[in-house]
């Protein structure tokens, strides 16, 4: 701080210090900043001028390229119009239109959409609360039990940490939700490494679900709720048959089924949802992200009209839900989920990624016996390699590869020791080669 401004004066100078930042290391990052002043399409420009290839499309959020010009539009155009309106016994145009529009995109009878405000952890909590208080409803006021899965990522509330299953983002905080239980992930290298798309074995896995059933008691459970696609642990392809027979056995024993799309909803696979491609009808989608092309925060739940009805029954002035957000469907958020879906169809972008994918898988896979390289998974713009970690220094070397890619000009992503890859559908083959060359010949240099 320069001492010369006194505190509480506004014209404070700037410095590093005071953000604290999330999920990231401040003392290195502080002592080595990596600033981004603006972006454009597939490209960030660094506050030095540097333009920098985005392989992650943000953190798998900004599906159609960064500030297209029809979302900047909308969004300029409605802080103009107007800047809030409340969603609690008020309501603007835009809420209505874009939860049809995504009611329309979603498959199957989820045909209610319930609007979280900051994104993808605050749907996750909106899902599981509306899972329990459906329960409830219907008479099942004993299923008060949530099920999640090892290794799963379902944002950063209580929620979301709760039912997720990465062992960093749940062992300093206490207790959480009680009346949780896990399923087993899915990652097994011994017998899928080097799978193109889903792996070939571990659809039993989904058994675990009859194993907590016998253990708790089918009554005492409401939902489970798994990524299609587990993103942040790692990217983990759900095995072939995997999540049809969880859909099954939730059936059988009347329970919820959560799919969290918040990375794979708007297209990431080369369809509207992941339920699409895999054929599987959950009972409750979450969404965020490619929601608003990340250009306002938003999250959304999508609920089987079964669902919604079950609330639609006591006296008509009564509240049916008590749940929502200051921030719930803010006309910011909205009017660029509007432009957002328009663009994904003019400009044909889920099918885009559908056309792309297969260039993707080989491309990715061309890095097979590259130095250090363990595995390699895809599906549809989704990629993975997985590195073996230094012995004694799990992440150094992923961690090293990112920065080294970063000053070569290409942006990736890493968790733990595996690079995950997720770009805006815009993509050209290019810059797909550009990626996986700088991974390439910066990997044959690293310790
Ligand atoms: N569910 C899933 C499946 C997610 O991937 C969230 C919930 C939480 O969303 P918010 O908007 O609250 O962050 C996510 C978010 C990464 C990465 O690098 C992934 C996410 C967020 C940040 C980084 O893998 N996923
Ligand atoms: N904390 C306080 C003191 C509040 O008054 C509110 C909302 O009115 C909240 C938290 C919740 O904020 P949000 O609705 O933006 O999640």
């Amino acid at each position: 701080m320069d001492d010369a401004v006194p505190r509480g004066d506004l014209r404070a100078p700037n410095n590093l210090e005071s953000f604290w930042m999330p999920f990231t290391a401040n003392r290195s990052f502080k002592a080595a900043p990596r600033l981004y002043a603006s972006a454009k399409g597939m490209y960030y420009t660094t506050v030095d001028g540097r333009q920098v290839l985005d392989g992650t499309a943000g953190l798998w959020c900004v599906n159609a390229g960064h500030c297209h010009p029809k979302i900047v539009q909308a969004i300029q155009d409605q802080a103009a119009e107007m800047d809030y309106a409340p969603s609690f016994q008020m309501g603007h145009p835009k809420a209505f239109e874009l939860a049809s529009r995504v009611a329309q995109l979603l498959p199957g009878d989820l045909d209610h959409v319930f609007f979280a405000a900051g994104g993808g952890s605050e749907a996750v909590d909106s899902a599981l609360k509306i899972a329990l208080a459906y329960q409830r409803q219907i008479g099942q006021g004993t299923r008060t039990r949530l099920i999640g899965r090892e290794r799963g990522y379902h944002g950063v509330g209580f929620g979301g940490i709760s039912v997720g299953g990465m062992v960093a983002n749940r062992r300093t905080f206490g207790t959480m939700l009680s009346g949780v239980d896990h399923l087993r992930h899915t990652h097994d290298l011994a017998r899928n490494a080097w799978s193109h798309g889903l792996p070939e074995h571990g659809a039993e896995l989904a058994d675990d679900l009859e194993r907590l059933v016998a253990l708790h008691d089918a009554s005492t459970i409401a939902a489970v709720i798994v990524e299609p696609v587990a993103g942040s642990t790692g990217v983990l392809m759900p095995p072939k048959g995997y999540l049809q027979r969880l859909r099954e056995i939730c059936d059988k024993h009347g329970i919820l089924l959560i799919f969290d799309e918040v990375i794979t909803g708007f297209g990431r696979l080369g369809t509207s949802f992941a339920a699409d491609w895999f054929g599987v009808q959950p009972d409750m989608v979450t969404m965020a992200k490619g929601l608003t092309n990340a250009a306002v925060p938003a999250g959304a739940v999508g609920v089987r009209k079964h669902i919604y009805d079950a609330f639609m029954t006591g006296p008509e002035h009564m509240i049916e839900l008590f749940h929502g957000y200051t921030y719930s469907a803010h006309p910011l958020a909205m009017a660029a989920g509007l432009a957002t879906l328009d663009v994904y169809r003019e400009e044909g972008l889920f099918e885009r990624v559908a056309d792309l994918a297969p260039y993707w898988e080989q491309a990715l896979h061309s890095l097979k016996g590259t130095r250090h390289v363990i595995d390699i998974r895809n599906l549809g713009l989704i990629g993975a390699v997985e590195l073996e970690p230094i012995a004694g220094r799990p992440t150094a070397r992923a961690y090293d590869l990112f920065v080294k890619c970063f000053q070569k000009g290409v942006g990736i992503r890493t968790t733990g020791d595996i690079v995950a890859l997720s770009p805006p559908f815009i993509i050209e083959k290019a810059e797909i080669d550009r990626l996986v060359e700088t991974m390439r010949e910066t990997l044959q240099t690293l310790d």
